[in-house]
């Protein structure tokens, strides 16, 4: 699958809300009330990415859930990461 450069991935991200590029790979935090709704989001993230075949990074403190996807066979970001990224917005 083909990766895009920092400029194509840029102008898809216009589409999106909040993600920013960062070292091939796109990026977004969430801040929850608690750790509750924060491990739901991860609950659900995770179910969108098994029904993806495709998988975040995930880094959590408490009520803050940081998400990194980048398409690790490829080494850098694909329509996979976007796809996932659309879908992850809609759950928030
Ligand atoms: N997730 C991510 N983010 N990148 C991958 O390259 C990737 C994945 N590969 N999830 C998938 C799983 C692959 O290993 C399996 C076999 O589909």
């Amino acid at each position: 699958m083909d990766t895009y450069n920092e400029d194509t991935a840029l102008a898809i991200l216009k589409e999106l809300k909040d993600w920013t590029f960062n070292n091939n790979g796109i990026e977004k935090k969430f801040v929850f009330k608690n750790f509750s709704e924060a491990l739901g989001f991860i609950v659900q993230v995770g179910l969108l990415s098994e029904q993806q075949g495709h998988h975040p990074e995930l880094f959590n403190v408490y009520n803050k859930v940081d998400i990194r996807l980048s398409t690790h066979d490829a080494k850098g970001v694909t329509d996979k990461d976007f796809d996932l990224a659309k879908a992850i917005d809609t759950i928030t």
